[in-house]
């Protein structure tokens, strides 16, 4: 379930066999409702002014939802109507300043909300604000402690198949490369309403499945990388008219999702994510494996993880941390 705009579309969560931990085969309805009203809210699991989002745990329909609200910048197609079609109200005046509480017509006044529904503990976590701490992963600690829990223990990756498969957001690719060895596709990630490219955000996600993350990599994949490079960069350029040097081209270490993606975001745009301690660069990641084919199978790898990620507790009684 991605992005819910209670008014204008419902989308109904089905879940299966296999999608035990959280990744929902989406089947779209059209409809008008608001699904959120009848939302219980437990708790807040964080917030950020700054950011003006905020992230709520509750129930929808007797199962576990997070609700993540965000505001949306403002955008300059919008400034004529803000300016003429806004009700305003004057909070203070003080010599040359003065400070007033603006009504923007409703249209213009949206709040993107996300719905994770049903969420599983881990969704919870994830969203909740914590500590984090900074994993030093050598190949052996790779083999011995992240391996085996990721096998066991990571969110589904239901959605990436349903895209992949067209059975979700098809309405929403921007590129697909069809190969089944060095092909993608290119999509909208679903925190950016693409209302402005100020915040662009869009993942390539390769049809060939089984490459988890970073690891799994070797010089045997730079084709499929320097093809997804290439032809991301080209459709994000005729699509958005945004040059490869407006762009932050990465990888997570760790990801949330183990099936192989590539965020695209806009250099200046501080996605979540994107810090030194999470994010390779795909151009480094390019150069690594032609370098070196093994790279990622011996190097030590670092990245955080929030205090109770699983993972943590596993380097922690393996001694690591
Ligand atoms: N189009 O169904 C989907 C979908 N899902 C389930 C995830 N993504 C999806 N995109 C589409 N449809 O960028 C996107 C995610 C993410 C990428 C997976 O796939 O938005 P990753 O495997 O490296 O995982 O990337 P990552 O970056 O940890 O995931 P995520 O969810 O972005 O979490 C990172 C942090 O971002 C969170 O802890 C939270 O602080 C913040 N965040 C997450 N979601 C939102 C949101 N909706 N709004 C604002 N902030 C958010």
């Amino acid at each position: 379930l991605d992005s819910v705009q209670p008014d204008e579309l419902v989308h109904k969560v089905k879940r299966t066999e296999a999608d035990n931990e959280g990744g929902p085969e989406v089947v779209k309805e059209s409809g008008s409702g608001n699904i959120l009203s009848d939302f219980q809210i437990s708790a807040v699991l964080s917030d950020s002014a700054r950011e003006k989002s905020i992230f709520i745990h509750g129930k929808l329909a007797d199962q576990e939802a997070v609700v993540i609200l965000e505001k949306t910048p403002i955008r300059e197609d919008t400034l004529g109507e803000i300016f003429s079609g806004s009700r305003l109200t004057l909070d203070l005046r003080n010599d040359i300043y003065s400070t007033y509480r603006l009504q923007a017509p409703p249209h213009i006044n949206e709040i993107k909300t996300t719905v994770v529904c049903p969420a599983t503990q881990k969704h919870i976590n994830k969203y909740q604000r914590q500590q984090s701490f900074l994993l030093e992963e050598t190949w052996g600690d790779y083999q011995s402690i992240t391996l085996p829990y990721i096998e066991k223990q990571s969110f589904s990756v239901q959605w990436v198949y349903n895209i992949l498969e067209k059975k979700a957001e098809a309405e929403r690719i921007v590129y697909e490369d069809p190969d089944p060895e060095v092909g993608f596709v290119l999509l909208p990630d679903f925190k950016w309403d693409q209302k402005q490219v100020d915040d662009l955000y869009l993942i390539a996600i390769t049809h060939r499945r089984g490459i988890r993350s970073l690891r799994d990599l070797s010089s045997e994949h730079v084709p499929l990388l320097q093809n997804l490079f290439q032809k991301g960069k080209e459709a994000i350029l005729q699509r958005y008219n945004l040059s490869a040097s407006e762009l932050r081209v990465h990888l997570h270490y760790q990801p949330s999702y183990y099936h192989l993606h590539v965020h695209f975001t806009k250099l200046g745009y501080e996605a979540p994510g994107c810090g030194v301690e999470r994010a390779h660069l795909l151009a480094d990641v390019i150069q690594n494996l032609l370098s070196d084919p093994y790279y990622y199978k011996t190097r030590t790898l670092y990245f955080p993880l929030r205090a109770d990620n699983g993972l943590l507790s596993k380097f922690k009684e393996a001694g690591r941390l």
